[in-house]
């Protein structure tokens, strides 16, 4: 675990002082960092904490990967790796401990068809690990909870809205986590085409039926920013106290590459460029820190709560109906199984009917009972030569009944 002492970041205040309500006992989020390779998640996570714990230069042999690029499980395995990170707020420190999820691999191979189903596997096996733990008789008092809270998506803007592999992953994560989704490298865009980008994204996940976090009615002024009438934002338009974060999405970022102090001391992210250098504190150029803001401040609780009782409630129903479903199922041998009509053989429709009804000694007496119902059809004419048998039968015993009343009849008349 590594600890951060942090710092002042400009406009932090209402978000700290939310903070320190959950100060005394710190907060604790899960996140889980996807998007395809190369888009920033490591300068951002580093960015966030303050230190380069997220090599940006990834540390494989690049020539030995492109080599091995074989689909296999292991590579998806995901990194977590814990941070605790201590802001600073008029000597109070407010301590969030964040858990990182990362796959490395996911988004990087040439073919990542396996991705997707993998990450929703491993979301699916940290629900099912807390059920497990929930329902045990001698529960813990902190159960392990490894559930993550929030999924940042990195997006790569292409001008194209969503490839076809984010969709998909977004698709299947999207009722396992809170998906928020991140345009990365907001620098190389222009103001019209970081515009265009946002609109195109957000079609796309409308369009695709994909569950990202609803902030719903939540404005500006319920964060971490102080905005105090309006200011530009980083696509050239206003922003305001009361816009509506739901309408900023995705958040567009640039991450820096550098750490410098301010002349009030403070520590701020800088870009470095051939040209110049960028402030990513600055809120017209990214909006880097109004992400961070609602991430750990503003909405962290929120994550949470959604997570808990909406996502995973779900499942949990879902898996406890199934379970119950599953132990009730019992493979009865004794069951009825459904008589033979000439409708039954000839129609599903009408064995279904007749599968309702009681069982015959007659059919369950029949070899063919035995037998699953779908093979009954076809069988039409052995059917009625069965009957046929069957009515033989009948007429012997009926025959043979009335041999014995007659000898009883007789037998009465002798007085035997
Ligand atoms: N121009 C620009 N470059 C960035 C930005 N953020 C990160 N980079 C650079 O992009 C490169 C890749 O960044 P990483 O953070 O390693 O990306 P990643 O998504 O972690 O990459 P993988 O782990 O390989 O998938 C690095 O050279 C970063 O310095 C940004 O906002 N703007
Ligand atoms: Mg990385």
């Amino acid at each position: 675990m590594t600890v951060i002492q942090n710092i002042n970041y400009s406009n932090l205040n209402t978000g700290t002082l939310r903070l320190q309500k959950s100060a005394k006992k710190g907060a604790r989020l899960c996140i889980m960092v996807l998007g395809d390779n190369g888009t920033g998640k490591s300068t951002f996570l580093n960015n966030l904490c303050n230190e380069n714990i997220f090599p940006t230069v990834r540390q494989v042999n690049y020539l030995n990967t492109l080599n091995d690029l074989e689909i296999d499980e292991k590579k998806y395995e995901p990194i977590t790796e814990t941070i605790e990170i201590v802001e600073e707020e008029n000597t109070k420190k407010i301590t969030i401990t964040l858990d990182v999820v990362l796959f490395p691999y996911a988004g990087y191979m040439v073919d990542n068809s396996m991705a997707p189903g993998l990450i929703k596997n491993y979301l699916d096996e940290q629900f099912y690990k807390f059920l497990k733990e929930e329902k045990r008789i001698n529960r813990k008092k902190s159960l392990n909870d490894t559930r993550p809270h929030v999924c940042i998506y990195f997006l790569r803007a292409t001008s194209r809205g969503l490839n076809e592999y984010d969709i998909k992953c977004m698709q299947e994560i999207c009722n396992k986590v809170n998906i928020i989704p991140i345009i990365s490298k907001a620098d190389t865009l222009t103001e019209d085409e970081l515009s265009l980008n946002k609109k195109l994204i957000m079609d796309d996940i409308k369009k695709n039926n994909i569950n990202i976090f609803d902030f719903q009615d939540d404005s500006l002024e319920g964060t971490l920013i102080e905005i105090d009438k309006k200011e530009i934002s980083i696509t050239g338009e206003y922003i305001y106290p009361s816009t509506l974060i739901n309408d900023l999405l995705p958040f567009a970022i640039i991450c820096g590459n550098q750490i410098i102090k301010d002349e009030n001391n403070n520590l701020i992210h800088i870009r470095k460029y051939p040209w110049g250098q960028v402030v990513i504190e600055d809120r017209s150029i990214s909006e880097y820190v109004l992400f961070k803001g609602i991430l750990l401040g503003s909405h962290l609780q929120d994550f949470k709560d959604t997570t808990i009782n909406i996502l995973y409630e779900t499942y949990r129903t879902n898996k406890l109906l199934q379970e119950g479903t599953d132990g009730e199922f019992i493979e009865n041998p004794e069951l009825p199984l459904p008589i033979l009509t000439k409708n039954s053989i000839s129609g599903s429709q009408s064995l279904s009917r007749s599968a309702s009804r009681p069982q015959s000694s007659r059919s369950r007496s029949h070899p063919r009972s035995e037998g699953n119902t779908d093979s009954y059809q076809g069988n039409a004419t052995n059917d009625t030569e069965t009957v046929k048998d069957l009515e033989e039968q009948n007429k012997l015993y009926q025959m043979r009944i009335e041999e014995l009343e007659k000898k009883l009849k007789e037998s009465a008349k002798l007085g035997i």
